[in-house]
């Protein structure tokens, strides 16, 4: 008997799909922040995958529970409701498409700017029709999570015997760093079983451009990392955990030696995902280059030399899936 296979329902039809992979990533670096091994966990992570996972970082559930709730009620509201918060230019609401090249995922998301001076003023995550409780938890939660990473910035300076403790915290603590958030929703997607096997994009495959970036997501699975051979594995989600992930611009301060980590994330048939992610950049104007403390003698950079903001304009032209620092190296 000839099996016809179905046609693909019109509503996912210009959505990317892939390969399903089986690999569950087994190996993640679990970093307890109080751990006196911690420094040298988080170093060794950065250096292999440029990925690892917090615990024990202090964060009550009932907070991220809240926000994630408030999150919740928000992507709940009517399709009409939704788009007087948008379109995301690039802040505000967004519904597949992503970015403004062309690129579309089976997710709709909050994208926020959340500089310190902008929070500090009550100013920032203001988007029209966001309740007042969803903009006071985001402030919260990005002044919380700035805090730990600027810690674990100053514990990877400390590590790599660079000798000003601060050189990267400051960065991302500083009241002009370039810092946004993000909360991500990806509906269930029923029609994924006509797909006959393959799995359905939410998030396509990209590096992040900032420095650091932070991931927290419900009991979902969906986020998929790419190892040094080039294998994608799944991460096991873990609503208690937060995931780091290294950017384009750490990978540059480093002159290679962290990975900015490429990560993708998939659709669930059944299950809706909610993420919430704060990317940590530095301010506009700061050069991004190899730290000299972290250099060798006569090592020399792989980069030419830029600013944040020229990274970003430049990486703001770019489809997601380009590697956006190709343009930066040296040949
Ligand atoms: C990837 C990391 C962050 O989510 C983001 C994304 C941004 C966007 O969604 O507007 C970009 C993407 C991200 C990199 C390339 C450009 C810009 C979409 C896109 C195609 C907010 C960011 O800073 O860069």
């Amino acid at each position: 008997m000839v099996v016809l296979s179905q046609p693909v329902p019109e509503n996912i039809a210009h959505i990317k799909t892939c390969k399903p992979t089986s690999n569950l990533f087994t190996g993640i670096p679990v970093v307890n922040l109080s751990d006196p091994d911690a420094k040298n966990l988080i170093v060794e992570a950065c250096k292999e995958f440029g990925f690892f996972k917090v615990v024990n970082h202090g964060v009550s559930m009932e907070f991220l529970s809240k926000l994630e709730g408030e999150a919740i009620k928000f992507f709940k509201l009517s399709q009409q409701e939704k788009d007087k918060s948008g379109p995301p230019n690039p802040f505000g609401y967004g519904n597949k498409k992503i970015g403004a090249n062309g690129d579309v995922g089976w997710v709709e998301y909050l994208l926020f700017c959340t500089n310190p001076e902008l929070i500090s003023h009550n100013a920032s995550a203001i988007i029209p029709g966001i309740s007042e409780t969803l903009r006071c938890l985001v402030n919260e939660y990005v002044c919380t999570v700035r805090d730990m990473v600027g810690d674990v910035l100053e514990m990877i300076a400390d590590e790599m015997g660079i000798g000003e403790k601060d050189v990267l915290s400051r960065l991302v603590r500083d009241e002009k760093s370039d810092s946004c958030f993000r909360l991500n929703h990806y509906p269930p997607c029923p029609e994924l079983q006509a797909l006959s096997g393959r799995n359905l994009i939410g998030f396509g495959e990209h590096t992040d451009p900032q420095i650091i970036s932070v991931v927290r997501s419900n009991t979902t699975s969906g986020l998929q990392i790419c190892l040094r051979d080039g294998t994608w594995v799944a991460v096991t989600p873990d609503p208690t955990s937060f995931f780091f992930l290294v950017g384009d611009s750490l990978q540059v301060m480093t002159n290679g030696r962290f990975r900015s980590v490429k990560h993708r994330v998939l659709a669930d048939s059944l299950k809706s995902r909610v993420s919430m992610i704060y990317f940590g950049g530095p301010p506009l104007s700061e050069k991004i280059a190899p730290l000299s403390s972290v250099m060798e003698e006569g090592e020399e950079s792989l980069y030419k030399e830029f600013t944040w903001c020229e990274y970003k304009k430049s990486a703001y032209k770019t489809r997601l899936g380009d590697n956006r620092l190709s343009y930066f190296e040296k040949s």
